[in-house]
């Protein structure tokens, strides 16, 4: 019997420790992912090139800006409470039993306690209660994911096509009211607050993820089949993201940026991104190098060249990082990253052109007028 109550307060405690860590764990790991996430969008912020006007959201589970975020921090809440109350509960009535009825110190009968075999009473109740709270929590996460993974995009949501690439991320606007027709981005998704943003998730290579968590939780990005997803941002704000599927080398080099912002401002970078190529004639020679040279099979520049392969640099100059977030964009770091991006991002997939420093000099003025 000693044996057995020493042993139940070594489980107990045991799981008391398990419980306390993984709390520390969750709380570390998300200010790790905040720092290492932030400090690019911070870097950016203090150069020149469009600083942010909106706050930046970190990707905090616990901080959620929108209805499919919020129904699963509420859910998460909901669970925790109940398992913490029958940790509480059941911890409290081992330690109960242990303490109150312990060998007493004169005690020297060799009996066993009075045993309790088969009592209806007890029996039901143990059934009957775990039953309940099974129930609960079923019916509840049923109904979260029923209002989470929605079949058909909401009413007047935007439509957006995310397609996931090794590591980057590219952006089609498919909406017909946009006049010029399809835009297309990477890395930095522009969406209104308050209004649903509907996400047709495609993979070129392999399976990514998506997932920005103060706004929704995950969605994998699976090549040859299409998923859906979606979020309404109800705040201004930068909401940083991340792929969450482990999907090579650069996996953690594979950011990903939300800027939510009023209609009118949306409905004025829209714009921007609708509008032709700038064609400075100043900077003729870079852009006659991009064109000779490999960047055009890979890279659109609309007018210019339809390269499908890479991001669409059209409007580079109108993003805050390049590389998916990986580096700050602005005039030295755009150089160095066209100079060799392997030193920027190890493994990625654009190779050095080992162009000689004039070239090298007018490409990067070349992309440097494409606003
Ligand atoms: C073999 C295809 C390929 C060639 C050739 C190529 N690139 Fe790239 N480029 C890429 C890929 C892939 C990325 C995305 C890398 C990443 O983020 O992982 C990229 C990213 C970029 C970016 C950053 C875009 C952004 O928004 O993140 C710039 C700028 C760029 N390339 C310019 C050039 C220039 C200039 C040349 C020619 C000197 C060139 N590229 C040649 C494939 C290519
Ligand atoms: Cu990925």
């Amino acid at each position: 019997m000693l044996t057995l109550q020493t042993n139940l307060i070594r489980a107990g405690a045991f799981l008391a420790l398990c419980f306390l860590i993984t709390l520390s764990c969750d709380a570390s790991a998300s200010a790790f992912a905040a720092a290492e996430i932030c400090a690019p969008g911070t870097a950016a912020a203090a150069s020149s090139t469009a600083p942010p006007t909106v706050p930046t959201i970190l990707p905090n589970i616990f901080d959620p800006h929108g209805p499919p975020a919020r129904m699963i921090h509420d859910l998460s809440w909901l669970v925790l409470g109940i398992c913490a109350g029958l940790f509480i509960v059941v911890e409290g009535m081992i330690f109960y039993g242990v303490i109150v009825y312990r060998r007493k110190k004169n005690d020297k009968s060799k009996d066993e306690p009075r045993q309790v075999y088969g009592s209806n009473p007890v029996e039901i109740a143990w059934t009957i209660i775990p039953l309940l709270i099974v129930f609960v929590l079923t019916l509840t996460t049923v109904r979260t994911i029923r209002s989470i993974e929605l079949t058909k995009a909401p009413e007047g949501a935007l439509n957006v096509v995310v397609i996931g690439h090794q590591w980057w991320w590219e952006f089609r606007y498919l909406d017909d009211s946009f006049l010029g027709g399809e835009v297309i981005v990477a890395n930095e998704l522009h969406v209104p607050i308050n209004r649903p943003v509907w996400l047709r998730l495609e993979s070129a290579d392999v399976i990514h993820s998506w997932w920005v968590p103060a706004l929704a939780g995950k969605m994998d990005v699976i090549p040859n089949h299409t998923n859906y997803t979606w979020f309404n941002a109800e705040s201004e704000g930068l909401y940083l993201g991340q792929c969450a599927e482990y999907c090579g080398n650069q996996h953690a080099g594979m950011l990903l940026r939300v800027v939510a912002s009023k209609p009118a401002e949306f409905d004025a970078w829209l714009q921007t991104q609708i509008a032709p190529a700038v064609n400075d004639a100043s900077v003729a020679m870079g852009r006659d190098i991009f064109q000779e040279y490999a960047c055009s099979n890979c890279h659109t520049v609309k007018g210019v060249s339809d390269g499908q392969f890479a991001p669409d640099l059209t409007h580079l100059m109108s993003r805050q990082t390049i590389a998916s977030g990986v580096t700050p964009l602005d005039p030295t770091t755009l150089k160095a990253w066209i100079d060799n991006p392997q030193a920027l991002k190890p493994g990625c997939n654009m190779p050095s052109l080992q162009l000689d420093p004039q070239e090298l000099d007018a490409v990067t003025a070349y992309l440097l007028t494409l606003r």
